[in-house]
């Protein structure tokens, strides 16, 4: 139970918010009730094997800092072995529920397909084992068709049919792998699916491509009884300058183009939103209100460098407006808040990962607090609903039915004259809202 984070003995505890204790939950209490059930159901926190395990602090003007105990074995599947035995025990301390994979994170690739599915086939088994041991579940899993050079012209987009070919054969064996795991979601990320130049690619062919491969892969993991949920994570560049998941609205265009609307639902990242130009809160209700809102990877973007920084999220506002609409629509039936972040460059020591995911449960802990109180008070939602009440009128509530025509709609403003200003109280909002989110009264 101590092989890797000897200096944490314990699992971490609530201990409220005057706690000194840096390594300790202030607002995370699992088994808290909040609108009718515990805390740790609504926020079904993972950590992401890619990250967590595997995050080295290289970036692009410097190789590995971050040095781990658990790949210290120069054999690539005795790495892999102890990697995984690291996951479980860190997840098992940090007292939270799930993980999430890349087939490559879980097991090297080898020397040729066969090799590749015997790796994976060994992880899977260990995996199973551990899950069994811990408790700890699979949220979900997915293939990375973006690192190998194969890759390097996107996998299903990818002009040579050759590489499509060994895209799929990876995500037949990833969805295997999530079946055996249990996991309830499977995400596809764009990865390379995307462009760099118009100049060389057939748009038109490419996006009809990723469809038939979406719907191949649907049609393979229902035949081996997969009854989770198919997720897309939208992604409006990086690594290729145009993504074909621009963002949500994007993304449920091209499924309902392609008829695969009724196949998937949306896993929205925060950092993927602002890269996008859009707010977290903008992209979530978005696909909440076209029933698609699926799973969550939390982390933030950093405005001053507006890359992909995958940081770990410590933004009350943000969080807690995620919060308040995911508690509207009902909370996530296949999903979960997956931590897709990684430590800064200069936080090398195996003890950062536990504040770095401590810091995240915690805001995600305590904006599920207010988010729960908003509901509950309607303070928002009622003001909202002023603002529209005009169409409780006679006139409105016939415009609201559709049954009226243009003649009919002036003779009324002719009648009625110039509408009244209201004020949209945006900065007494605010204020409001943050009442709310500073509040003791939640503790
Ligand atoms: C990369 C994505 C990736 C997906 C899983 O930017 O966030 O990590 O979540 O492939
Ligand atoms: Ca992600
Ligand atoms: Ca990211």
């Amino acid at each position: 139970m101590s092989a890797f984070f000897p200096e944490i003995k314990d699992r971490i505890a609530y201990e409220g918010p005057e706690s000194p204790n840096p390594l300790a939950y202030k607002y995370f209490s699992p088994d808290r009730e909040v609108g009718g059930k515990p805390m740790a159901e609504h926020l079904r926190f993972a950590v992401a094997y890619w990250h967590t395990m595997q995050g080295t602090g290289a970036d692009a003007f410097g190789g590995a800092v971050h040095k781990r105990t658990w790949r210290q074995s120069g054999d690539p599947l005795v790495t892999a072995e102890s990697t995984l035995d690291a996951l479980f025990e860190f997840i098992t301390k940090l007292g939270i529920s799930h993980y999430c994979f890349h087939d490559r994170d879980m097991a090297p690739e080898g020397a040729d397909i066969p090799e590749s599915n015997r790796n994976l086939e060994r992880l899977v088994r260990r995996a199973e084992q551990l899950q069994k041991d811990s408790g700890v579940k699979l949220l979900w899993g997915t293939a990375n068709l973006f690192s190998h050079p194969r890759y390097t012209h996107g996998a299903a987009t990818n002009p040579d049919p050759l590489v499509f070919a060994h895209a799929a054969a990876q995500v037949r064996r990833a969805l295997d792998a999530t079946v055996a795991l249990g996991g309830t979601g499977y995400v596809f990320w764009g990865g390379r699916e995307g462009y760099s130049s118009l100049l060389n690619t057939d748009m038109k062919r490419e996006r009809e491509q990723l469809a038939r491969f979406l719907r191949a892969s649907v049609e393979y993991g229902r035949r081996i009884g997969f009854k989770g949920m198919f997720f897309i994570e939208p992604k409006p560049m990086e690594p290729t300058t145009h993504q074909y998941d621009f963002d949500a609205a994007t993304t449920l265009n091209f499924l309902r183009e392609f008829g695969l609307i009724d196949d998937f639902m949306l896993n929205l990242e925060a950092n993927h939103a602002t890269l996008a130009g859009h707010s977290f809160e903008h992209e979530i209700l978005t696909a909440s209100l076209a029933g698609k809102l699926g799973s969550l990877d939390i982390n933030r973007g950093n405005p001053q460098l507006g890359w992909d920084t995958d940081q770990f999220p410590t933004d009350m506002h943000t969080a807690t407006l995620a919060m308040w609409v995911l508690l509207k629509q009902g909370g996530l039936q296949y999903g979960g808040l997956n931590f897709d972040a990684k430590l800064r460059r200069g936080s090398v020591d195996g003890q950062d990962l536990f504040h770095a995911h401590i810091g995240g449960i915690d805001t995600f802990a305590r904006a599920l607090l207010v988010a729960d109180r908003l509901v509950r008070t309607q303070a928002l939602d009622s003001l909202i609903e002023k603002r529209y009440a005009g169409y409780d009128s006679p006139m409105g509530r016939k415009i609201q039915s559709g049954e009226f025509d243009l003649p009919e709609l002036e003779a009324w403003a002719v009648q009625s004259g110039e509408p009244t200003l209201q004020s949209g109280r945006e900065e007494a909002l605010e204020n409001l809202f943050n009442q709310y989110l500073y509040s003791s009264t939640i503790e």
